[in-house]
């Protein structure tokens, strides 16, 4: 059991200078992209080659050369950088970086360059924004703080090491802890930092860290995905920090509880983001207690789950509260999504004790409608029927549909390859697909199902995927 002075003393969800944050500094890491080429005062942006800890080796991680020199910087993600506490971004004459053991500073870097840009990415293709401050930057990182710990300091994210010293806090979940935070902080408005507001800040961070893992999706040979916090890192030899699912597990909260000052403790909002996004008995994935309410529940699913979180911290606002939240992620569900994510997003509050607030919205679970009369589909096409991706790329496709003003078409995929996802949008007449193919996904052609429904008729198409790496 993870002992609770040493939690205490650990600031790792800690937070400092949230609020009015300012830009990142330092002339080594600040950049401005240009117009054509992404060609930077950081440098040209390249492929490097990393050897990491956590994530496997290589990696792919986007570096920087200026002159002879590479740097880890990343002119795509402008301001992300990573170098030795205090330091600049690393410097070197190859583009390969890392040795891949625990101790070694430039293999941290690799890991959080790697974890940093899939969290970028992750921002992009699932919740729709465009950097950490949403208007297309980033920020550095520091490693080898010599301390038993990590944070982010509102310009910065800076890590430490584990107790055994083995290993920097770099894994996905932390890395993407404290970039979320930076996330957070440029959601809404000061949360005020009341007791409550702490509290959802550090659950922030975990839902972050948590979203960043899935978006990867390792094996379960690297860094698999799962609603634990720390789980990698062995941080004082006591396993995970956090088991979102049942924080108690951790001598956390599972249940909101009132109190006058709130309770700093991100256990019941994370409680919340698991049960709204797996439910109480998700199949192959731990149960979850309710603390009050009907049970069980039913899981939206994490893509879901993490847009309406996400959607709700845009509404933040000063004096932050669980009952804020609530009513604030139910607006967003809603108005996003619809009647039965709305009530998803309303029973997983309710189940952790935070009651329905006065003015919430209603609505009545939608009823089969009768289709209206209009024309019946007919045939669903891809446009290109194939295409050809890098690991770590992705790839937009237009999706047609006969006739082209068919009604009430419901699109999907069949099962994928590993290591990939599918992001379709309709913005009438237009149908795209993104295809995002993880580092992860295995080399070779995978064909795609994407089919259509409308009513009583249903069409399906095959799209050709080919993963290639750029071997060089
Ligand atoms: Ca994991
Ligand atoms: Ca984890």
């Amino acid at each position: 059991m993870y002992p609770k002075s040493t939690l205490g003393a650990f600031a790792l969800m800690t937070v400092v200078a949230m609020g009015a944050t300012a830009p990142a500094s330092g002339a080594q890491t600040m950049s401005t992209v240009s117009t054509s080429s992404v060609s930077t005062s950081t440098g040209r942006a390249l492929l490097g080659s990393g050897n990491s800890y956590f994530n496997g080796n290589p990696v792919t991680i986007q570096t920087a050369r200026s002159g002879s020199q590479y740097s880890l910087n990343d002119p795509t993600r402008p301001g992300l950088s990573c170098g030795g506490f205090g330091g600049p971004a690393y410097t070197k004459s190859t583009d390969t970086w890392g040795n891949g053991t625990g101790t070694n500073l430039e293999t941290a870097c690799v890991d959080v360059m790697f974890a940093a840009q899939k969290h970028w990415d992750m921002l992009r293709n699932w919740l729709g924004r465009n950097g950490i401050d949403a208007v297309g930057h980033s920020y550095p990182a520091s490693v080898g703080l010599n301390s038993i710990n990590a944070y982010w300091d509102g310009a910065r994210a800076v890590f430490g090491h584990n107790s055994a010293r083995t290993n920097q806090l770099t894994s996905l979940d932390l890395v993407g802890a404290h970039y979320g935070l930076g996330v957070y902080a440029k959601s809404g408005t000061d949360d005020g930092n009341g007791l409550e507001a702490q509290s959802l800040r550090r659950s922030a961070s975990d839902i972050f860290g948590t979203v960043t893992e899935h978006y990867v999706n390792h094996p379960p040979a690297l860094d698999e995905p799962d609603y634990l916090i720390g789980e990698e890192v062995n941080i004082v030899g006591g396993g995970p920090l956090i088991h979102m699912y049942k924080p108690s597990l951790t001598g956390n909260q599972n249940c909101y509880v009132q109190t006058p000052g709130g309770t700093v403790d991100p256990g019941p909002q994370d409680h919340w983001f698991y049960l709204l996004a797996e439910g109480t008995n998700p199949p192959g994935k731990p149960a979850s207690p309710v603390c009050t309410g009907p049970s069980p529940l039913v899981g939206i699913g994490i893509q879901k789950a993490a847009r309406i979180f996400y959607l709700g911290i845009q509404r933040k606002s000063y004096g932050w509260s669980y009952r804020r939240a609530r009513m604030a992620t139910v607006q967003a569900a809603l108005s996003f999504y619809g009647c039965p994510e709305m009530q998803a997003t309303k029973a997983a509050w309710t189940a952790i004790n935070v009651p329905a607030q006065a003015g919430e919205p209603t609505c009545s679970m939608p009823t089969p409608t009768p289709l209206p009369s209009g024309p019946a589909l007919s045939g669903i096409t891809v446009v290109p029927p194939s295409a050809t991706v890098s690991p770590g790329g992705s790839t937009t496709v237009q999706i047609k549909l006969s006739p082209e003003t068919v009604q009430r078409v419901a699109l999907s995929t069949g099962p994928l390859p590993a290591g990939m996802t599918v992001n379709i949008i309709r913005n009438d007449p237009s149908i795209t697909a993104t295809i995002t193919v993880l580092t992860s996904a295995p080399q070779g052609t995978h064909p795609i199902t994407f089919t259509a429904t409308s009513g009583d008729s249903t069409r399906s198409t095959h799209f050709a995927l080919t993963v290639m790496g750029d071997d060089d």
